[in-house]
């Protein structure tokens, strides 16, 4: 790491014996910044991200999130990693939109194992109007539970964020997916200024931010560093921010993707604690494959997020028991709604 890089960290991230962040508005981050901090040594990195994570957080808590696909499949853009794209032949069929009773009794089934966040996802570009009303109905019920909501529908048109707003929906996930010089080579149908398009329309509705992306997918350590530096650029940061460990699927132009170094992808998750310190960092798609030990690693880095429950969209999770035990393993806790230490954020 050169000099000028460290300062500008030291500059983003405080001494951690001097107490940490400034107060002020955070710079923006720059991708040569990011990657300084994925060349600090191991033990460096894991250090400071954890020095963050517990300026902001209770170092034990994991906030629950529990996925449901209501919408699957058949869906008209090409993501290279995605399962559910039409031009893609995976074992995944195309299905209607659910009805809300089904999905309300699944979200139940999810609040009773713990879960405090319900996150539904469809295979569109984006909503339809006639569509959009009965995803609202689906939030208006949800949230009537006293679980938060997120919805991901894809790209926005205008008045449809505010829509979901009236409905009562508290998040709304978007990913960067990958940096931008990258993304045309993963995603030809859409662009990331569609994507940035549709975030600014979710942050001017009121709607928290959940947006992250996906690591794994041939991409490099420069171009993650770039991913992360837009993330962590979105004024205001993400409240939360989910990493993804691409999932491969049978099918997918990405299935026969070489494996990531899982230390690697620790790295990743520390960089984003450190570069985003008061969002909740998701650990997402990829904990099956990433096992006990390198999960632990990533709660050691600073992820304080999981989606919770046996099946993520069309892909396998640990089950609940698998992580229960893990939390007991670990002395982890889920997090409640209300022991949020930061105003304003998830
Ligand atoms: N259609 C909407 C969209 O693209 O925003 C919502 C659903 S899409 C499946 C949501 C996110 O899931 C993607 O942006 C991607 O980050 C993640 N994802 C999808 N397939 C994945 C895979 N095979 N491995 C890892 N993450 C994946
Ligand atoms: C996110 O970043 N990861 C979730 C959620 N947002 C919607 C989706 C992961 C999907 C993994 C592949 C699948 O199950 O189809
Ligand atoms: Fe999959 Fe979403 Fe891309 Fe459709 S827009 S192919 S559901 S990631």
């Amino acid at each position: 790491m050169n000099d000028m890089s460290r300062s500008r960290i030291d500059a983003h991230v405080g001494g951690l014996e001097t107490g940490g962040q400034d107060a002020g508005p955070s710079p923006r981050w720059q991708p040569a910044d990011v990657e300084a901090l994925y060349a600090l040594p191991f033990n460096d990195l894991m250090y400071r991200a954890q020095g963050v994570h517990r300026q902001n957080f209770d170092a034990n808590a994991v906030q629950l999130s529990t996925l449901l696909s209501v919408k699957t499949g058949g869906c008209s853009e090409d993501c290279g990693y995605c399962s559910q794209s039409a031009r893609h032949e995976t074992e995944v069929g195309r299905e209607r939109l659910m009805e809300v009773e089904e999905v309300v009794a699944t979200a139940r089934a999810a609040k009773e194992n713990g879960a405090t966040r319900f996150c539904m996802g469809a295979a569109w570009r984006g909503p339809k109007d006639k569509d959009l009303e009965g995803v609202a109905e689906m939030v208006r019920q949800v949230k009537a539970l006293g679980l938060e909501t997120c919805v991901t529908l894809g790209m926005l048109k205008p008045g449809q964020a505010e829509q979901l707003k009236d409905a009562g929906l508290d998040f709304y996930n978007h990913n960067l997916d990958t940096a931008p010089d990258f993304y045309g080579q993963v995603i030809t149908t859409h662009t990331y200024e569609d994507r940035l398009d549709t975030l600014g329309q979710v942050r001017q509705a009121g709607i928290a931010v959940c947006c992250g992306g996906i690591i794994g997918m041939g991409e490099t350590r420069a171009m993650r560093a770039r991913l992360i530096a837009e993330l962590a650029s979105l004024e205001p940061q993400p409240e939360s921010v989910p990493i993804n460990m691409l999932v491969k699927v049978p099918g997918t132009p990405m299935a026969l993707e070489a494996d990531l170094d899982p230390l690697e992808f620790v790295r990743t998750i520390a960089v984003a604690r450190i570069t985003m310190p008061a969002s909740h960092v998701r650990l997402s798609a990829g904990r099956r494959e990433l096992g006990e030990a390198v999960q632990a690693l990533c709660f050691l880095a600073g992820a304080n997020s999981i989606f919770y429950g046996d099946k993520l969209l069309t892909t396998g999770n640990p089950d609940v028991e698998a992580d229960q035990l893990l939390f007991a393993k670990l002395g982890l806790k889920p997090e409640p709604v209300q022991g949020r230490r930061c105003a304003g954020h998830d």
